[in-house]
C-alpha cells in the first residue's frame, strides 16, 4: 500500500543533510475549543506574531520542560515554528529535491512551509517527510518558515488507543473539565520527539532498498531490490563493501543477488568474538533526461544473518538463541521521550555491562539511531509497534484495525533492513480473549507476514492460555506475568508453582517456543527490608531469583528467553499504584543500579558463557 520508501537520511556525495534541532517557538492552544490555531491561521505568519511563545527544545517532549503543570498535562494542539536558512544552491538547482523530514512527533502532526501545508501524519514513533522544493522555489527570497502543529489526543482509533472523558457535573468539576483516559502504563509524552531535518537528493534518486540475507556454508547471499523514483529508466550499480573497504560483490541490476565468499555473518553480542559485523551496500544510480544526468549514491549497512523458529527454539544463523535481555522505554528526566544521544549511549553501555543480548521496544518503535546501534553492537531486537492498550471492545473495530495495518506498513518499511530486528511484535497485552480478537490478530499477523515473510511475528499476551483468541497465529508465545505482585501480593512462595503452570499450559496447548516477555516487581531505590517486603530492593531481588529458578528448569526445553520489566524506572500518569512513576526498573530513572541490576548481571554473564 505504501508507494514510497523511507530510507534513513544519510549524507553522501549526492546528498546533503541539515539538522533543524535546537530551539523552536512554541505555544499550546489552550482555548476552550482547542481550535484557535486553525481558526486564526497560526501557520500563516510567525507564531510570535499571533501571541505569546516560549522556547521549546527540539527534539524533546514538551511536558517536563516548564514549571507549568497545565502544560505537563496538556491535551490538544501545540504549535511549533522556526525559520531556516536554506542554502541558495538547493533552491537554484531545479535538479535537487529538498525534503523536510520529521523523525517522529506525537501524536497527529500537520506541517506547513511558508504557510503552505506540505504534509500531515497520523501516529507517533514513526517518521514522515515531504518534498518542499516547489514551495521554496515559488518564492526563492522568502525565509523558509516551518510550522508544525502536533495533537496528543488519543481516541479509540489511535494507536495506542485512549478515550477523552468529559466531566459535566458542575458540583464536582470546573466547567469544561475533561481527562484523557489511557489503557497503558507510561506517560503520554508528546511533542516533536526526534530529529527534524532537511535533506537533498537529486531529482532521480534511490527511493528504497530492501535486502534479505541468507547463507550456505561459507557463502553469504544478499537478495536486494532497489526502487528508483524520478526517472523512467536508470542504471544502478550495487557494490557490497566489507569493513576493510574491500569490494566483495557487485551487480548492475536493479534487483538481484549478491554472493559473498567467506562471509562474515552478523552475530549477536556475546555469541561470537566479532558481533554485529556489517557490510556496506553502496547503491549508485545514474539517470538522465533531455537536460541533465543525475547521479545518486546511498549506502546501506547490511548484516548477513538468518532467523528461524522451530517448535521449541529460536535460531539465529541456525544456532539456538536465548534472549537474556530487557524491556525498555524511551524515557528520561526533563526530555521525556525526546531523542538524546548521551542517554542512548549510556543505555547501551549499561546493556553491555550487564551482559544483555536483546531488548523489546516496549511499547512502540524506537528511534532509528537506536536500531543502528543494535546492528553495530549485536543487540537483538523484538520490534514492537504502538499497539498497546487494545482493551476496549471498540478498539477491535475496522477503523482501528485498518489504522493498525497501516502502522505495520510504516514500521516494516522503516525497519525491514536492520539485522538486529529478528521479530515483529504487533501488540502488548491486548484483550485477546474478546470474541473479535481472533479475526483481528489473524488479519494483523497475516498482513505483517505478507509485508515481511522473513521474520517471525508475535504479540505479547497476559491472558488465559485457553481463552486467548490470537495465540494460534503467532510464531513465538510471549507471556507477561507478575506473580506475587499483582496477584498474591507479598506471597513470594507462589512463584515457582504458578510459573511452572504457566509454562506448561502454554506449551502443551500451542507447542511453540515461549519467551517470558515481562516479569518483575517495583522497588523504590534505597528502600530496604529483611525479610523482604513489596517495594524494597530485597523483594525485587527475590522475585527475580525465583523466576530465574523456574526459567532454568524449562530453558533446555522450550523457554527461549527472559526479558526483565523494566530496564529503568519510567514516568507514568499519577495514580495510587505509582510513586512518581513505575519503579520496576533495575536501574533508576537516572540509570543508577538497584541491587537487582547486579543479580541480572551475574545471571546474564553466566547464561552467555553457558549458551555460547
Ligand atoms: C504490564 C505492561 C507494562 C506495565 C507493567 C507494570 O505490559 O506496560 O508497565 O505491566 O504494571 O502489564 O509494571
Amino acid at each position: 500500500p505504501l508507494d514510497t520508501g523511507m530510507l534513513f537520511p544519510r549524507e553522501s556525495s549526492s546528498r546533503e543533510v541539515k539538522e533543524l534541532n535546537g530551539l523552536w517557538s512554541f505555544r499550546a492552544d489552550a482555548s476552550t475549543n482547542r481550535n484557535q490555531g486553525f481558526e486564526k491561521g497560526w501557520y500563516k505568519s510567525r507564531l510570535e506574531e499571533t501571541g505569546p511563545v516560549i522556547d521549546m527544545p527540539v527534539p524533546a517532549s514538551f511536558n517536563d520542560i516548564t514549571q507549568d503543570s497545565t502544560l505537563r498535562d496538556f491535551v490538544g494542539w501545540v504549535w511549533y515554528d522556526r525559520e531556516v536558512q536554506v542554502p541558495a544552491r538547493w533552491i537554484a538547482d531545479k535538479g535537487t529535491r529538498v525534503v523536510l523530514r520529521v523523525g517522529s512527533a506525537h501524536y497527529y502532526s500537520i506541517v506547513w512551509v511558508n504557510g503552505v501545508k506540505v504534509t500531515e501524519h497520523n501516529g507517533g514513533h514513526l517518521p514522515f517527510e515531504a518534498d518542499i522544493g516547489s514551495v521554496l522555489r515559488s518564492d526563492p527570497t522568502a525565509p523558509c518558515r516551518i510550522t508544525i502543529a502536533v495533537n496528543n489526543t488519543l481516541t479509540l482509533e489511535t494507536l495506542p488507543p485512549g478515550v477523552i472523558q468529559h466531566m459535566d457535573d458542575l458540583t464536582r468539576y470546573p466547567a469544561g473539565f475533561f481527562v484523557q483516559n489511557i489503557y497503558f502504563d507510561f506517560f503520554n509524552y508528546a511533542g516533536i520527539h526526534r530529529t527534524v531535518l532537511l535533506y537533498t537528493t537529486p531529482k532521480a534518486y534511490v527511493d528504497d532498498i530492501t535486502v534479505v540475507t541468507d547463507f550456505l556454508d561459507n557463502n553469504g547471499i544478499v537478495n536486494y531490490k532497489v526502487s528508483v523514483q524520478g526517472a523512467a529508466s536508470a542504471t544502478v550499480k550495487v557494490t557490497l563493501i566489507d569493513k576493510d573497504g574491500r569490494s566483495v560483490a557487485s551487480s548492475s541490476e536493479q534487483s538481484g543477488v549478491l554472493k559473498v565468499v567467506d562471509v562474515k555473518l552478523w552475530w549477536p553480542y556475546l555469541m561470537h568474538v566479532d558481533p554485529g559485523y556489517l557490510y556496506s551496500m553502496e547503491v549508485r544510480l545514474t539517470a538522465g533526461d533531455e537536460r541533465s544526468t543525475y547521479e545518486d549514491v546511498y549506502t546501506l549497512p547490511v548484516g548477513i544473518r538468518t532467523v528461524n523458529v522451530t517448535s521449541s527454539q529460536f535460531l539465529i544463523n541456525n544456532k539456538p538463541f536465548y534472549f537474556h535481555g530487557v524491556n525498555k522505554h524511551e524515557d528520561s528526566d526533563i526530555r521525556g521521550k525526546g531523542f538524546d544521544w548521551p542517554l542512548i549511549v549510556k543505555d547501551f553501555n549499561l546493556l553491555k555491562w550487564m551482559g544483555a543480548n536483546s531488548f523489546r521496544t516496549s511499547h512502540y518503535p524506537y528511534a532509528e539511531e537506536i536500531l543502528q546501534m543494535c546492528d553495530r553492537h549485536g543487540i537483538v531486537v523484538i520490534d514492537e509497534c504502538p499497539g498497546v492498550g487494545i482493551k476496549d471492545i471498540r478498539s477491535f473495530g475496522s477503523p482501528s484495525l485498518n489504522h493498525h495495518l497501516a502502522v505495520m506498513d510504516e514500521l516494516v518499511r522503516r525497519d525491514k533492513n536492520h539485522p538486529s530486528v529478528v521479530m515483529w511484535s504487533v501488540a502488548n497485552e491486548p484483550a485477546s480473549e474478546m470474541p473479535p480478537a481472533g479475526f483481528y490478530f489473524k488479519t494483523l499477523i497475516e498482513h505483517t507476514k505478507a509485508l515481511d515473510p522473513t521474520r517471525p511475528v508475535t504479540y505479547v499476551t497476559n491472558s488465559n492460555y485457553a481463552r486467548d483468541k490470537g495465540a494460534s497465529y503467532v510464531d513465538v508465545i510471549c507471556v507477561n506475568s507478575y506473580f506475587s505482585w499483582y496477584h498474591d501480593s507479598g506471597h513470594l512462595e507462589v512463584i515457582p508453582i504458578q510459573l511452572n503452570t504457566q509454562f506448561e499450559n502454554w506449551y502443551n496447548m500451542y507447542k511453540k517456543p515461549i519467551i517470558q516477555s515481562e516479569y518483575g516487581a517495583d522497588a523504590v531505590a534505597g528502600l530496604h527490608s529483611d525479610p523482604p517486603m513489596m517495594f524494597t530492593e530485597e523483594y525485587q531481588n527475590v522475585v527475580l531469583k525465583s523466576y530465574h529458578n523456574s526459567f532454568d528448569q524449562k530453558r533446555k526445553d522450550y523457554v527461549i528467553g527472559e526479558l526483565i520489566w523494566n530496564f529503568a524506572d519510567f514516568m507514568t500518569i499519577q495514580g495510587v499504584t505509582r510513586v512518581v512513576g513505575n519503579k520496576k526498573g533495575i536501574f533508576n530513572r537516572q540509570r543508577q543500579p538497584k541491587a537487582a541490576a547486579f543479580v541480572l548481571k551475574d545471571r546474564y554473564w553466566r547464561l552467555a558463557n553457558e549458551t555460547g
